[in-house]
């Protein structure tokens, strides 16, 4: 990225439209808008909306123009929007003329790198509008925007002015060496680490329950060859997703699909009846089935209802104990043969698309906890658990050092490491490289 230059992009998706808005951030923003439109720049009121013509090379354009005086734009620098009409080649046209006239065509994500960059907003912020784009359900949305409002930030603000405060305690204990700690002292710092790691831990309670939202949850189908896998899938779905048909092992890879429900985005992953396989396909099929287990948030063991249980099942039975598993009995249309019962259980007819709902709130009540979705802070991102987790070491190091009276350099060199690592997760101090990498899952003019 160069900093000083403008920088421009289109940030509509690509395609017809009512509108499609084309967005320029740089020192030379009015200048180059000035090349294009017909009125003069330097009359245009910051954040209003101005009818314009524009000039491209091969057409003209009537649009609404809007420019940003910096500091008060998203980035933090001069910034222009032009809202033409939707479709391709007009947003193109004018993005080309932008470019004609001394703009470059920003990177994905650039405009909230610079917004970064330029101290607009912290690291995990910008995550947070990554996160709301990318939102595959409401759930998910309401995480990203807590992320991007700051409500992460400001708890390890919190955490780092706790941190901050017992160091400077440590501090000037270590300035003294020739009197022990006072035991008043000591406890205040400990009081200021306890605090620090509680908001930690409670932080960390979260991450399940913010993964599951942001990634949407892993439901794994298993089951012996036609006992309806497959079919459960598409009732699931709502749509024929995977193929079905009476033949055993007519699924040879995985095949997936997505449902929402309440508002919760869930990934439903069928597989290929597991049995011992005739053919080398079905057995690489099989082995990619079990692979997924580790994956799973919820397992559903598919069982066929018109048939006793048999060795096949069995085997799948065995492979998914410690797993959160409901056991679907299908085919409840049929004469009913099957001769077990599980603890979690529902009997389905996924050929008549029987049960589906409240199949769908088994697995919602088996895998979500409702306490957690209270509109509060999720933690969804793997980055800032790693930086929690690293936190929440050097704090049990130093109080561990604190109580057996140690040293108290050591205290202060992990109270440092604390204050280090929650710094990467708002960005006070990561480096470029992991900064490069966030940005770069933006899409392109945001
Ligand atoms: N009567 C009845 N038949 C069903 C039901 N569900 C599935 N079937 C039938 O069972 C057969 C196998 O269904 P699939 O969904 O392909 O089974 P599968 O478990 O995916 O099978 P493989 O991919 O071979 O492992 C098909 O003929 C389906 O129509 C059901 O609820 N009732
Ligand atoms: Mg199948």
């Amino acid at each position: 990225m160069e900093k000083n230059k403008t920088i421009c992009a289109i940030s509509t998706p690509i395609g017809n439209g009512g509108i499609s808005i084309v967005r320029m951030s740089g020192e030379k923003s009015k200048e180059i808008l000035q090349k294009v439109v017909n009125l003069n720049v330097e009359k245009l009121e910051a954040r209003k909306l101005t009818l314009s013509k524009i000039k491209t090379k091969n057409f003209m354009e009537q649009a609404l123009v809007v420019w940003f005086k910096a500091p008060f734009s998203y980035t933090g620098e001069d910034m222009v929007e032009i809202q033409c009409h939707g479709g391709v080649v007009i947003a193109n046209g004018i993005l080309e003329e932008l470019i004609d006239k001394g703009a470059v065509l920003a990177e994905p994500g650039e405009f909230t790198k610079r917004a970064f960059m330029n101290g607009k907003i912290s690291l995990d912020r910008a995550e947070g509008v990554i996160d709301m784009i990318n939102a595959q359900s409401e759930e998910a949305v309401k995480a990203g925007y807590n992320l991007m409002i700051g409500k992460l930030k400001e708890v390890v603000d919190e955490i780092q002015t706790n941190l901050t405060t017992a160091q400077a305690k440590v501090e000037v204990a270590i300035d003294y060496p020739e009197e022990d700690i006072e035991y008043s002292t000591a406890k205040e710092i400990k009081t200021e680490l306890e605090d620090a790691k509680n908001k930690i831990n409670n932080l960390l309670l979260t991450a399940n329950t913010g993964r599951i939202v942001k990634n949407g949850i892993n439901v794994l189908i298993l089951g012996k060859p036609n006992a309806g896998k497959s079919s459960l899938l598409n009732a699931l779905v709502g749509y024929n997703r995977a193929i079905v048909t009476d033949i055993a092992g007519t699924t040879r890879d995985t095949v997936e699909g997505t449902y929402t429900y309440k508002n919760m985005s869930f990934n439903v992953i069928d597989t290929a009846g597991i049995r011992d396989a005739e053919s080398i396909v079905e057995q690489i099929g099989i082995e990619r089935a079990e692979e997924n287990v580790k994956n799973a948030d919820i397992i559903l063991v598919v069982l066929d209802g018109s048939r006793p249980i048999e060795p096949d099942d069995e085997r799948i039975l065995k492979l998914v104990k410690d797993k959160i598993v409901l056991y679907v009995i299908n085919k409840i249309d049929l004469p009913k043969k099957i001769n077990a019962t599980f603890d979690k259980m529902i009997e389905v007819s996924a050929l008549r698309r029987e049960k589906v709902e409240k199949l769908k709130n088994d697995i919602y009540d088996l895998v979500v906890d409702k306490n957690m979705l209270t509109g509060g802070l999720l933690i969804t991102n793997t980055r800032h658990i790693n930086s929690l987790k690293k936190a929440l070491i050097a704090l049990n190091s130093a109080i561990d050092a604190l109580e057996n009276q140690v040293s108290l350099d050591l205290v202060a060199t992990d109270i440092k490491t604390a204050w280090l690592a929650l710094g990467e997760i708002t960005g006070r101090n990561s480096n470029q490289e992991i900064i490069d990498t966030i940005f770069t899952k933006f899409c392109l003019g945001k």
